[in-house]
C-alpha cells in the first residue's frame, strides 16, 4: 500500500493531527504494520496501524475484544501501582465512529494503537543485562495477568501451543504435499519424526495437573517487547493477539529460542546457530524474578524442556508451512520457511547436547 492510501485509511481513526509520513514495519511474520506520524499544533503524534491477517485471525472482532480486556486490566495494575500507564501498555485508538477497527473497501481489517514513545523494539539480544530485563518484563506481564478472568477471552488461535496438534498438522501437510516439496525435505521430516514423543511433554503435564494453566502471552519473542531508551527496562509488552490460557513453559521457551540463539531466526550458516547458555541464564533470572517467585518447583524444573519444545514446535511450524506452500508466515524468498526450520532444528540439536547444562543453571533458581 502506498502512502496516499494509508493516509486515507488514517483519516478514519481518532488521530490527533494530520498524517505526514508513513513507514512500513517489516519484522512481523503475520500482520502488515505501518508507523504513521501526524502533526498538529500540539506537535507530533505517532501511531501504529495494522492490517490484521484475517486468514489467520478468522474472527478479528474477537481478537480486538481480547486486546481491549487485556490492556484495560494491565492499565488498571499500572495505575494502582503508580507506574507509567501511558507507555506501560498498548492503547487502542478507536475510529471516529467509535469502533475499535476500520474495514476498508477491499475488506482489510485495520486497527490502530498509540506509538510507545522513547522505547525501542530490538531484533537481537545485545547483552545479558538486556535479556534479564526482557525476562523480567515478560515475567511481570504474566504476573499482572495472574488475577485476570480468562473466561472473558476468546481463543484467538485454537491449539496455538498444542505441540501434539502442531505435530499432527505437520503429518497432514506431509501427506498432502500441497506444494510438491516433500521429496526435498526428507532429512528434516525424519528429524521431526524421531522426536514425536517429545511433542506430548507439555500436554501431558497440563492434563495431569503437574503444570498449571495460567494466562500467558504465547508469543514472547524479543521483538514483541519495547525497551525504554533511557533505562533499558522492558516497558511495554506488545503483540497481544495470542494472550490465552497456556503454560509458562511456552512463554519462557519462545523467548529462549529467539533471544538466546546466537543468530537470527533465518540465519542459513548453521555453524553460527547455537544456544548461548549465558543468555539462557540471564533470561531465566529476570523471568523468575518478574514472576515474583510464583512459579511452582515443577514449572521451574521444566523450563529447559520448555525452551527445547518451543524451539522444536516452531521448527515444525516453519516446516509445515513450507510443505503447505507458505500460506501462514510471511516469507521473502521461496526457501525462507525451510531455512527457518533448519535453523530451529539446529538449535534443537544443540539444546539436546546442552540439556544437562541448562538443567544445572536452573537448579540455582529452585
Ligand atoms: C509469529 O507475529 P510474530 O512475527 O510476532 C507467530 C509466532 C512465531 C513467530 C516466529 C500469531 O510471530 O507464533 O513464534 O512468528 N505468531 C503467530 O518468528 O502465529
Ligand atoms: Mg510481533
Amino acid at each position: 500500500m502506498n502512502q496516499a492510501q494509508i493516509f486515507l485509511i488514517a483519516e478514519n481513526f481518532e488521530f490527533i493531527g494530520t498524517p505526514i509520513s508513513v513507514t512500513e514495519c517489516t519484522t512481523g511474520h503475520i500482520n502488515s504494520t505501518y508507523f504513521v506520524d501526524c502533526t498538529s499544533d500540539q506537535g507530533l503524534s505517532r501511531y501504529v496501524m495494522q492490517i490484521v491477517n484475517t486468514s489467520i485471525f478468522k474472527k478479528p472482532d474477537e481478537v480486538m475484544q481480547n486486546i481491549l480486556h487485556v490492556t484495560k486490566h494491565i492499565e488498571g495494575k499500572l495505575l494502582a501501582s503508580g507506574a507509567d500507564a501511558e507507555r506501560g501498555t498498548l492503547h487502542v485508538v478507536f475510529t471516529k465512529n467509535g469502533h475499535y477497527a476500520y474495514v476498508d473497501e477491499e475488506g482489510n481489517y485495520w486497527r490502530a494503537y498509540k506509538f510507545v514513545e522513547d522505547a525501542t523494539c530490538y531484533q537481537a539480544v545485545e547483552s545479558e543485562e538486556m535479556f534479564t530485563k526482557v525476562g523480567k518484563a515478560f515475567g511481570n506481564f504474566q504476573r499482572q495477568l495472574a488475577d485476570f478472568d480468562a473466561s472473558v477471552l476468546f481463543e484467538s488461535i485454537p491449539n496455538f501451543h498444542n505441540t501434539e496438534d502442531r505435530f499432527n498438522q505437520f503429518i497432514t501437510a506431509m501427506e498432502n504435499n500441497a506444494a510438491g516439496r516433500r521429496e526435498s525435505v526428507h532429512d528434516e521430516i525424519a528429524f521431526v519424526l524421531r522426536r514425536q514423543e517429545t511433542c506430548s511433554y507439555i500436554n501431558e503435564r497440563i492434563a495431569d495437573g503437574r503444570i498449571p494453566l495460567r494466562v500467558t502471552h504465547n508469543d514472547t519473542k524479543l521483538n514483541n517487547i519495547m525497551l525504554d531508551n533511557e533505562t533499558g527496562e522492558g516497558i511495554c509488552v506488545i503483540d497481544l493477539v495470542t494472550v490465552m490460557p497456556g503454560s509458562v513453559l511456552a512463554d519462557f521457551g519462545d523467548s529462549i529460542r529467539f533471544g538466546a540463539s546466537s543468530a537470527a531466526e533465518d540465519e542459513t550458516d548453521l555453524d553460527k546457530v547455537f544456544v548461548r547458555l549465558e543468555m539462557f541464564d540471564a533470561f531465566a533470572k529476570g523471568f523468575i524474578e518478574g514472576l515474583d517467585h510464583s512459579l511452582t518447583e515443577e514449572e521451574i524444573r521444566s523450563l529447559p524442556m520448555g525452551a527445547y519444545i518451543l524451539t522444536l514446535e516452531t521448527g515444525i511450524r516453519f516446516l509445515t508451512d513450507y510443505l503447505n506452500g507458505d500460506t501462514y508466515f510471511r516469507t521473502s524468498y521461496s526457501q525462507h520457511n525451510l531455512d527457518r526450520a533448519r535453523n530451529q532444528f539446529k538449535l534443537v540439536a544443540d539444546m539436546e547436547q546442552k540439556m544437562d547444562q541448562m538443567n544445572q543453571i536452573i537448579q540455582k533458581y529452585l
